[in-house]
């Protein structure tokens, strides 16, 4: 784990502390990102346009988006937050939201986005990650589903929620779908952890990579036909815990900048040329996108197609197959599928275009001249952008993500309900990976800042469930957190007694060189020697003794270590007890 990974996670602490020393438990903090679309369009003569500065008046009027109260009012004051920050009034969930909303210049028409704006975002988000609990980009529709993927691609370990949203019709209108839209993705961003890039629109919150534009005349403009929706607005949030993506943080978050844009498409249709397939693989191509029929299927019988592809790929473009359907991927179910493999040409399963093109954008940029690697993470899942089988992908969570996930899907908000979850929570999932060998999760779980020296109903700690299943790893890892070293269990073990009764020698050895003792449970301890003596385990005998055992203490049938490696012709155990210990040789076993 980096050291940047350690001063994130301490400066976010840190600055996230400073706030809730100021405001209200319940208070989160949300960034607007206004980038221009028909949410913020005026009437013109040349048409709809967007209108610069007068959104964030119109917000500060408006009831819903803006408490007056002096109360609301007193919160921003304290939190020391700048006369920009608005506060919603109490939701639902008893929570205020304060947020404060950012203008870009110049404001546009989606339609006009290009990759510098997309970077433009991703820095403001950059700038603010630490301020805010989340992120809304307020943006038209039209190419809002590019803009979602790219920056669920850019914005690497991303852990906090940032929503796109915009309107069909603008805000300003007496009958609009902006202000709904607004109050919904605000307040999901600022109720609900969901560390992904989403959409929102028409009482849906989508995975942001996942949705496609598919009506310019309706409300319900977007969709996402091969990804469950995360979230549902109805008279309450109805949140899909257990579609929400956690995954595994890598290190810091930034943003990834460089990107590659000679990305082309090839639409196939029945009388494509060839010279429509060359001029979209020629020079200055680094990849180019094969949108084929059904399950990413091309015509087989014109060899001429597929050679030309094979040449672009020897190259070093990159090709992707996707399919022109909206529901389903690309398999190599066909013929007319499969030599496209030949050609090497990448399965891109149920991506969408707009995922397809950002996804390239964003590994051409980073992996520049590594064809393979590109290749390779064409084919994994980084953001939840394909569908791929449950076999192929792992599972990882981070505690506080897992623990926030629990409380909110129990509908509980506020800091001292989950802090409650947690308590119960916690000692289960920790026990359960050091059962499992899960040293990854544990060490996430000691990064979450959670105490390693939790017992579970048996009063074991995680060192005797380390000592229990031999994993000399884990003891490693957990003595160097300084766990207590001889806790007793409600069987009255320490972890010492655990690892010589199951013989890790190594691990016993490593726990009396620290300091383990097996405490004083001496009938018990008398039957464990007697026991090493009787079977001539010299190893086990000399931890025993190390450990502090009385060598001449009796076992329940009255003998002791010597009368036990005696009576079993022991030599070698005989010999050790005669030389290295005090072993009283006239002692009588009570027959
Ligand atoms: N042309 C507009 C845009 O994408 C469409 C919209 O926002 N509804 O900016």
């Amino acid at each position: 784990m980096s050291m940047a990974f350690h001063n994130d996670i301490a400066e976010g602490l840190h600055r996230k502390m400073k706030r809730d020393s100021h405001v209200d438990h319940k208070d989160s903090k949300v960034l607007i990102i206004y980038t221009g679309g028909t949410i913020g369009m005026v009437h013109s003569q040349s048409g709809y346009v967007p209108a610069t500065n007068i959104f964030a008046n119109a917000l500060r009027q408006n009831l819903r988006f803006h408490d007056p109260d002096e109360h609301a009012l007193r919160l921003l004051t304290h939190a020391g937050y700048s006369d920009d920050m608005f506060i919603t009034p109490l939701s639902f969930y008893k929570k205020r939201i304060s947020y404060r909303l950012i203008e870009l210049s110049p404001l546009l028409d989606s339609s006009n986005m290009q990759m510098k704006n997309w970077i433009e975002i991703a820095e403001v988000i950059e700038k603010n990650y630490y301020d805010y609990d989340g992120f809304l980009v307020l943006h038209g529709t039209d190419t809002m589903a590019y803009t979602a993927s790219i920056l669920s691609f850019i914005l690497e370990n991303l852990q906090k929620p940032v929503i796109l949203t915009g309107s069909q019709i603008p805000y300003f209108e007496v009958r609009t779908d902006a202000a709904k839209n607004l109050l919904d993705a605000l307040t999901i961003a600022g109720h609900f952890n969901i560390p992904e890039v989403c959409l929102y629109f028409s009482n849906k919150l989508f995975r942001g990579n996942r949705t496609s534009k598919i009506d310019n005349s309706g409300f319900d403009s977007f969709n996402s036909p091969n990804c469950s929706y995360l979230v549902k607005s109805g008279i309450s949030y109805k949140v899909k815990w257990d579609h929400i993506r956690h995954p595994r943080i890598e290190g810091r978050f930034y943003v990834q900048k460089i990107l590659e844009e000679n990305i082309s498409i090839l639409h196939i249709f029945p009388i494509i040329t060839l010279k429509a397939i060359q001029s979209a693989t020629q020079e200055p191509a680094k990849a180019v996108i094969i949108m084929s029929y059904g399950t990413g299927n091309i015509p087989s019988n014109r060899i001429e197609f597929l050679e030309e592809l094979k040449k672009a790929s020897e190259r070093g473009v990159i090709l992707l197959n996707i399919t022109q359907c909206q529901v389903g991927g690309t398999t190599s179910d066909y013929e007319c599928g499969k030599i496209l493999m030949q050609a090497g040409v990448v399965l891109g399963r149920d991506i969408t275009l707009e995922s397809a093109v950002t996804k390239l954008s964003y590994l051409l940029g980073k992996y520049t001249n590594q064809p393979n690697i590109i290749r390779k993470l064409l084919r994994e899942n980084l953001r939840g952008e394909i569908t791929i089988e449950e076999s192929n992908f792992s599972f990882s969570y981070s505690m506080q993500n897992l623990l926030e996930s629990i409380g909110n899907s129990l509908g509980l908000y506020s800091h001292a309900e989950k802090a409650h979850i947690l308590n119960k929570c916690v000692t289960m999932l920790a026990h359960d990976a050091a059962f499992d060998g899960h040293i990854e999760d544990l060490k996430k779980f000691g990064e979450d800042h959670l105490s390693m020296e939790r017992k579970d109903h048996e009063g074991r700690t995680l060192l005797h469930v380390a000592c229990r299943t031999g994993n000399a790893a884990l003891v490693d890892y957990l003595l160097e957190q300084n766990v207590m070293i001889n806790p007793v269990d409600s069987s009255g073990n320490t972890p010492l007694l655990l690892a010589i009764q199951r013989d890790y020698i190594k691990i016993a050895e490593k726990l009396i060189e620290k300091g383990g003792d097996v405490r004083n449970k001496s009938d018990y301890l008398a039957y464990i020697i007697c026991d090493a003596a009787k079977s001539g385990h010299v190893p086990k005998l000399h931890l025993l003794v190390s450990a502090g055992v009385n060598v001449n203490t009796f076992d329940f049938q009255g003998r002791t270590a010597g009368h036990a490696a005696v009576i079993n012709n022991q030599i070698d155990a005989v010999k050790y007890l005669k030389e290295h210990t005090e072993f009283n040789w006239d002692c009588k076993d009570v027959l």
